[in-house]
């Protein structure tokens, strides 16, 4: 049993450099455990406020909160519910969940067992990773004049559950990327970017051509399939009711994008296309995936992590595949009921990091613990491998 003696936060710089919150708990065992959250920057319309009014205001609430914690005992996964209803809305959905991993990370240690397996000890599906390779949108911030893709962020998946395997053909994938972008952008200057993926001056077809030749070279070398696909992240671009791309410069209605993206799909074989449309637009996701059933038409900041929203698109056909970030709600409790809800309906799970990264390593526990189909994640960069790598770790800790 765990029982929390003291709970204090602080702010930490994120891979981006930006401010975000680390708490630390410490139990009646004497030991400390701490968790950080990470930041979004292509932030859903509907995602949960990170913090109820700032950062350093949450950090005051938790302190003004700490001597209550230690009149509960916390001993499995619903008694998060204990936490929650003691901070019950005081403090935004970053702060939520670093201390509920915090406290998982406690309960873990002093029951000898492993995060994921407090959430469900059965689990057995490894995710397969989803790998950001090549980006562009918001996430690729680069001086106002130089181009870029529109597209956010440009995917590998490889094809199998192997976490090692996958990891190592990503890896080995965008060292191959950045090879091709040498010879074929005279723009490109090797330089990464929020995700530790490729920035590039080529425009959104031109880079899933370079996808199709790592595709080619990944299969001659190993003959292992790579899948691939985008994350449009289309709400940064949709503007005065149009999707607004800048490279080349046109403006599509929906009806126009809807073409667009299906041409896309069928020229490049995608498999994976994720917000497509802008975050209200459940009734154009829903005609995709009427042409796509057999794709992963994927909601982001259409769904936030939001059991309402997702029940929405569920209701409305509009995605066979959700993206869930923690942080988007912040109650891991209610993440639960997000991931048994989109289970339900024969949803696919995707976990995924933030643009706005830590070396928090508890992505990989959440994902696994319930049962995600997939992990999207950056390729390399310290930040995104403490999460391959854990991981990796809990691939191999099945196999003793
Ligand atoms: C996304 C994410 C992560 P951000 O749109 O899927 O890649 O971006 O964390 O900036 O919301
Ligand atoms: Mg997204």
């Amino acid at each position: 049993m765990t029982v929390i003696k003291r709970v204090t936060a602080k702010s930490i710089l994120d891979s981006r450099k930006e401010k975000t919150i680390l708490v630390k708990i410490k139990t009646s065992s004497g030991k400390s455990f701490s968790s950080s959250a990470p930041n979004g920057k292509s932030r859903g319309k509907h995602e949960a406020k990170p913090y109820r009014k700032s950062l350093d205001d949450d950090i005051k609430t938790l302190k003004k909160f700490s001597d209550y914690f230690s009149e509960e005992i916390i001993e499995n996964f619903d008694d998060l519910r204990r936490i929650e209803d003691i901070v019950d809305g005081h403090i935004g959905a970053n702060t939520l969940f670093a201390l509920e991993s915090a406290v998982l990370k406690a309960m873990a240690e002093e029951q000898k067992k492993e995060v994921w397996q407090l959430i469900n000890p059965s689990s057995k599906k490894l995710p397969k990773l989803v790998g950001n390779c090549i980006g562009g949108g918001k996430h690729s911030q680069i001086s106002s004049s130089a181009k870029k893709p529109d597209f956010q962020e440009f995917l590998l998946i490889p094809d199998t559950r192997s976490v090692l395997q996958a990891f190592d053909v990503n890896q080995n994938a965008k060292l191959n990327a950045k090879i091709i972008l040498e010879n074929v952008d005279k723009d490109f200057n090797g330089k990464e970017n929020d995700e530790k993926a490729w920035i590039t001056s080529l425009d959104d077809k031109r880079v899933l051509e370079v996808l199709k030749d790592l595709k080619d070279n990944i299969w001659d070398e190993r003959k292992l399939y790579l899948d691939e696909g985008f994350d449009a992240a289309a709400s940064g671009f949709f503007k005065r009711k149009k999707y607004h791309y800048e490279n080349p410069m046109i403006d599509r209605n929906t009806e126009e994008q809807l073409e667009y993206l299906s041409n896309l799909i069928k020229n490049f074989h995608l498999l994976y296309v994720e917000d497509p449309f802008h975050e209200e637009d459940f009734e154009s996701f829903s005609r995709l995936l009427k042409r796509f059933p057999d794709r992963l038409i994927v909601g982001d900041d259409l769904t936030v992590t939001n059991y309402k929203r997702l029940k929405k698109a569920i209701e409305m056909k509009s995605v066979n595949a959700v993206i869930v970030k923690p942080n988007q709600n912040g109650s891991l409790l209610e993440v639960r009921e997000v991931c048994k809800l989109a289970k339900e309906n024969s949803l696919k799970i995707v976990f995924s990091h933030r643009s706005g990264e830590t070396e928090e390593g508890i992505l990989a526990d959440l994902a696994f613990g319930f049962g995600a189909d997939f992990l999207k994640c950056g390729i390399s960069g310290k930040e995104r491998e403490a999460k391959l790598r854990r991981l990796i770790e809990i691939e191999c800790s099945l196999k003793i």
